[in-house]
């Protein structure tokens, strides 16, 4: 499943500095050299302790994490709907991505012009949301005209859809974002053919100084209000710190974290983050050429699963045999967990849970 996030937010406030940290970082920390695919676009690794753990008792060639696309969207400004800046080619590269990631400046630098002269992080954030809500309207107007002719023939579903469009343009006309007032899937599924901007999850960053990581600064606190009261989720992270992390290597990481008084770096939380915002699980395959973690959306069914790895897995699904790591680190191995009946056999309907470790029958 490929899940990629775009980086989102006014210029100068940190995006690339983030960017290049965590796919810098994280190549380095797995060894992937083809990490970085072009400079807007980068493929970080989700750090996930449980691999480590279950390749010290299930022997293999090689360790392969599960991965999240980054996009570094540059060209955000005032007027971008309007194709400011570099408004449509921004506004092209969002459509794309399946969350956005909203830097929003809290550090205090002299020395890093702000380009509305002053930092005010909440109206910098209403900037951003606004050419967001701007450009929807727009999507959404098209939708209506396209909607309107074709109701014309009659047909029922449009006129439904025709009565949600314009729901939708009454909603962003009084600036909100979309993703707050249809929460229902049989909307969502009818809006997704417009590609909307402000129904894609969201995750604010605060890029904050070294100090406002533990300590409440003001700012801080008003935009992770800001995000509190859309339902949505605000992180912290040092861009400065994260540059620093990822030019270390990897075994003086943790140390490095620890001295800072942190217990994980910026990608670490990031990752975890984006699981929850996107209702994402990890299961956990093992054989002899490797151990790989895989991304699946919470609820997905064993059948399922199988076709996340290949589509014969899953026309060919007989059954998935499930275990559990802590059972592997106190059994030691999968003859001993099958000898003490710890192998549970689980059909097509089963609901993977997060951690599982599977072991796929079938058919080819
Ligand atoms: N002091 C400080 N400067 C930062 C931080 N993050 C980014 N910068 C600086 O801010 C400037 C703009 O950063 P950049 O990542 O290019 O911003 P972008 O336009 O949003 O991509 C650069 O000079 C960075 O070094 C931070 O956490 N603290
Ligand atoms: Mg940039």
């Amino acid at each position: 499943m490929g899940l990629t996030a775009g980086i989102i937010g006014l210029p100068n406030v940190g995006k690339s500095t983030i960017f290049n940290a965590l796919c810098k970082g994280s190549a380095a920390a797995e060894n992937y050299p083809f990490c970085t695919i072009d400079p807007n676009n980068g493929i970080v690794a989700i750090p996930d302790d449980r691999l480590r753990r279950m390749t010290t008792y299930l022997e293999t060639k090689k360790v392969v994490p599960t991965f999240l696309e980054l996009v570094d969207i540059a060209g955000l400004v005032k007027g971008a709907s309007k194709g400011e800046g570099l408004g449509n080619q921004f506004l092209g590269h969002v459509k794309n991505v399946n969350a956005l990631v909203h830097v929003v400046r809290c550090f205090t630098d002299e020395d890093v012009s702000h380009v509305h002269g002053q930092c005010d992080s909440i109206s910098d954030v209403e900037v951003v949301q606004t050419e967001l809500i701007l450009k929807d309207l727009e999507t959404v107007q098209r939708g209506i005209e396209r909607m309107e002719k074709v109701s014309k023939s009659g047909e029922k579903e449009a006129k439904s859809k025709l009565e949600l469009f314009k729901k939708a343009h009454s909603e962003l006309s009084k600036g909100n974002n979309l993703r707050e007032i249809f929460t229902d899937n049989n909307s969502q599924s009818w809006l997704e053919e417009l590609h909307l901007l402000t129904m894609k999850d969201i995750l604010y960053v605060a890029n904050v100084d070294e100090e406002a990581l533990q300590m409440d600064a003001e700012q801080v606190l008003s935009i992770e209000k800001f995000a509190q009261d859309q339902g949505a989720q605000c992180i912290r992270i040092c861009g400065k710190i994260e540059a620093e992390i990822a030019e270390l290597p990897q075994e003086d990481r943790q140390e490095f974290l620890e001295s800072l008084g942190l217990s994980q770096s910026g990608l670490h939380v990031l990752a975890v983050s984006m699981y929850s915002l996107l209702g994402l699980r990890t299961f956990f395959t093992h054989n002899e050429n490797e151990n790989r973690a895989w991304t699946i959306k919470a609820g997905t069914h064993a059948q399922s699963a199988a076709g996340v790895i290949h589509t014969d897995f899953e026309k060919g699904f007989i059954k998935a045999e499930v275990y559990e790591l802590t059972d592997l680190e106190q059994y030691g191995s999968e003859a001993s967990l099958r000898s003490a009946g710890k192998i549970r056999q689980e059909g097509r309907d089963y609901t993977v849970q997060d951690g599982d470790i599977i072991l796929f029958k079938f058919n080819v």
